[in-house]
């Protein structure tokens, strides 16, 4: 086994400095910020609720697996209505995204990390504005991206500097091996999750993931992670892209279905 796959293993995650560069960074931050600017924010309805799933009956958000959508932050910054997110097909609806997921290096890294039939699920754009971002309470993608066994892996991109000030990534080290602890489940317009183990989360034990701008963290579908609320004056943007295994069955019953009309495709 690789020292980078048995890292991994024992850790659920890797952190890659310097893994795309500032220019990627910025290209795909005003990429991202011009697709907002196109959108007419105040005929969104939709916020995104990271905590409180209050967006799980949302046709906007339940049909946004094949689509890019913006969700908008529950608070406003002043009068200033602003995005939390925007999601979840980037990676095939947009060429600077589709290219910058489809690197090469990302292929050989999924094959590394054990993924036989990878196939480019999830994408989003992640703000965290200044003030507003809110916080992401601690889960696992497992719970919303399930395939039997589970395969999901998480791959995400610090566009901006993180810090513990701004609303960086927080993991729980060696949390992959705890166990599943909920599903996230859908049945046509209707959503609901099953708690399968009512314990805590440990407080002790997380890291604080300060990540400059280009640093790739890789993480288990299975790791706790989470991020607080920025109320600091400097953003905190990343990109985040998950995959899974083909050769696994991808449930009926996951939220994120796409038309039939656009497959999942892999690194090429
Ligand atoms: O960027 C964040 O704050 C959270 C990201 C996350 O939950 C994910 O990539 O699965």
């Amino acid at each position: 086994m690789s020292d980078l796959r048995a890292t991994f293993e024992r850790d659920g995650f890797l952190v890659i400095p310097d893994f795309a560069s500032s220019e990627a960074c910025e290209e795909l931050r005003d990429a991202a910020l011009r697709l907002v600017e196109e959108t007419d924010l105040e005929s969104l309805g939709s916020t995104f609720d990271a905590g409180g799933q209050r967006h799980g009956h949302d046709p906007w958000f339940l049909g946004s697996g094949g689509e890019v959508r913006a969700f908008l932050e529950p608070e406003r910054d002043g009068d200033r209505l602003r995005v939390n997110k925007l999601g979840h097909a980037l990676h095939d609806r947009v060429p600077l995204f589709d290219r910058f997921s489809r690197d090469p290096r990302l292929a050989a890294l999924v094959a590394e990390l054990g993924l036989a039939a990878p196939l480019l699920l999830q994408s989003m754009v992640i703000f965290k504005h200044p003030r507003v971002g809110g916080a992401v309470p601690a889960h696992q993608d497992a719970t919303y991206l399930s395939t039997d066994p589970s395969t999901v892996l998480g791959l995400w991109f610090a566009l901006e500097d993180a810090t513990v000030d701004n609303g960086c990534l927080e993991l729980l080290p060696g949390g992959h091996r705890l166990g599943l602890r909920s599903r996230y489940r859908r049945d046509g317009d209707r959503t609901w999750t099953d708690t399968l183990s009512d314990e805590p989360w440990p407080s002790d034990g997380w890291r604080a993931i300060e990540a400059r701008t280009g640093t790739l963290v890789a993480f288990h579908g299975l790791l706790p992670h989470r991020s607080r609320a920025n109320r600091s004056s400097r953003p905190r943007c990343a990109y985040t892209l998950h995959v899974i295994d083909g050769e696994a069955e991808y449930e009926d019953d996951n939220w994120l279905q796409r038309p039939p009309t656009m497959p999942l495709r892999g690194f090429v």
